[in-house]
């Protein structure tokens, strides 16, 4: 049976419209899902809302809306996103769905019932809505919490408490030995250095007549899930977990990878495996934490007015430049910064003048000296034109491509290392620049036709075997790179005839555009 792959985006808070970092987690599942998708892996990418709490409440109060119909407004902005993007997600649940979410969060809370990890104890303390989280004292600056700029409220209530602290040397455990990893390695670090300090239990549940909206405790009807209780078990009950129809669950569970930002970690790495362990459950197998991104330097912000638009984004450069950005310059793991004169730049460079260019100049060499079309030459005259810039001397391009490209390539992807396996493809490109840089078709063809049609279809034949692999990331780009040269990502890697069929700019320049008006 095919190996299986199953990933996750976080499910969104529609407390907002979507913005940059929502995009970014969107980008980085379906890009991993398409490369599974490709090698024939079974392949479910989930993605979703999470509607319930105070935040959310809160919210459609201030838009004056009836809440069901706020999260649905909302809700339906986040599966735009995805459509925008290009994103093809199997599936997308959302934690007001009654039918099915609220079975598979009703059963888990049931599993760690039996497992006696739920009990009743008063709880007073700090809670801030901003986190859905109760906070403590050093969470805080001048009364404040650090992240949202809010004063925490103080609440004293009886609810529901988890045993987490019982989990504590197992997820430890399984963090170590690699049960459930978490990328990057400064991520672990800091979890276990976290989880070294110990783990308290933790309030599971609110008075119902505080927070109604929500999924109510089973068998007790006063108390309301806490919402990150209800959240995490999105990635299950979506599956199936707790409905006749579970065989899904069967098949998906455990998630290979869930796509967290950091701010997210600790419920993710400690509190979503102690639910799993109560419940008897395997362990997600990967953790992949992004970092945050900023704007122009600062934290996005409404206030300071730099909040990053993906659909305005998108309208202007299109879904794939978008993609680029994210993955290729957002060094996967890490801090990045948004700005548009950098995505403007990166545009320019990158896409118009590197890869768009790259296309045009090769085909439209063909159209030139071919008459838009060229058979594939004999194997001696391809050894005859080796690549001059691979770093490895005099080899052909054939075997750089396979051996420094192809393959490092996968290795990258099946380590998560996307940033890496998108910097290969782009400078391959480049090399492909060089190559025809080196051997200077347009003046070959005056002394060796032959060995230009050779020079044309090593570079041609590259592009669309960069493009396969490009499909993952830019899945719209790498059909028209190929379909420029007469291929399909559907056709056999052994083409013989490359017709053109030409097509307009694949990243018309914005600069050009601006001057022309
Ligand atoms: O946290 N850059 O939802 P959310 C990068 N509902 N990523 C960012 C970002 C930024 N500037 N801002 C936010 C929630 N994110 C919960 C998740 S999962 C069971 C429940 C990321 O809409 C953030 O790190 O506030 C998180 O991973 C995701 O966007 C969703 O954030």
């Amino acid at each position: 049976m095919n190996k299986k792959f199953y990933v996750t985006t976080p499910i969104f808070y529609v407390n907002a419209a979507p913005h940059l970092g929502h995009a970014y987690a969107d980008v980085i599942a379906d890009t991993l899902a398409r490369w599974h998708r490709g090698i024939g892996e079974r392949t479910f990418f989930l993605s979703g809302t999470d509607e319930h709490g105070a935040k959310i409440v809160r919210a459609a109060q201030k838009a004056g809306m009836p809440i069901s119909d706020f999260v649905e407004e909302r809700r339906d902005e986040f599966k735009q996103l995805l459509i925008a993007l290009g994103a093809l997600n199997d599936d997308f649940i959302y934690t007001s769905d009654s039918e099915r979410h609220w079975p598979g969060a009703a059963a888990l809370w049931k599993k760690l019932v039996d497992a006696g990890d739920l009990y009743k104890a008063t709880y007073k303390g700090l809670y801030c809505v901003g986190h859905e989280a109760f906070v403590t004292e050093k969470d805080l600056a001048d009364g404040k919490c650090a992240d949202h700029n809010q004063a925490p409220e103080e609440i004293a209530e009886e609810n529901y408490f988890f045993r987490l602290s019982k989990y504590r040397d197992r997820i430890k455990s399984a963090i170590i030995s690699g049960e459930m990893s978490i990328q990057p390695a400064s991520r672990k670090k800091e979890i276990l250095a976290f989880l070294e300090e110990g783990v308290e239990d933790i309030s599971f549940s609110r008075p119902s007549k505080d927070i109604s909206w929500g999924i109510q405790v089973p068998d007790d009807h006063e108390h309301t899930m806490y919402v990150w209780a209800d959240a995490l078990t999105n990635y299950i009950s979506v599956l199936g977990y707790g409905r006749s129809d579970d065989a899904n669950f069967k098949t998906f569970w455990p998630a290979d990878a869930h796509i967290i930002g950091k701010d997210i970690l600790r419920f993710h790495a400690v509190i979503w495996p102690g639910m799993l362990l109560s419940a008897g459950l395997p362990l997600p197998k990967m953790l992949l934490v992004t970092g945050m991104i900023r704007s122009g330097g600062q934290k996005m912000s409404k206030t300071i007015g730099n909040v990053v638009d993906p659909f305005e984004c998108i309208n202007e450069y299109g879904k794939d430049a978008f993609r680029y950005f994210l993955l290729r310059e957002i060094p996967f793991g890490e801090d990045g910064d948004f700005t548009s004169e950098r995505f403007h730049d990166v545009y320019e460079g990158n896409l118009a003048h590197g890869m768009g260019n790259l296309v045009s100049r090769t085909s439209a060499m063909i159209i030139k000296y071919f008459d838009g079309q060229i058979t594939k030459p004999k194997v001696e005259s391809l050894a005859g034109v080796p690549t001059r810039r691979g770093g490895d001397g005099e080899v052909s391009l054939d075997h750089y491509f396979d051996n420094n490209i192809a393959k490092e390539f996968s290795r990258a992807m099946s380590e998560y290392r996307i940033t890496d396996a998108i910097t290969l493809l782009s400078s391959f490109f480049s090399l492909l620049d060089g190559y025809i840089q080196d051997y200077e078709p347009y003046r070959l063809i005056k002394t060796d036709p032959d060995k230009t049609k050779t020079v044309l279809w090593n570079v041609a034949i590259h592009i669309i075997r960069a493009s396969r692999l490009l499909e993952s990331f830019m899945p719209d780009t790498a059909t028209k790179m190929m379909r420029v040269f007469g291929a399909n990502i559907k056709m056999a890697e052994n083409i013989d005839v490359i017709k053109i069929e030409p097509c307009g700019s694949i990243f018309p320049s914005k600069s050009d555009e601006s001057k022309a008006d």
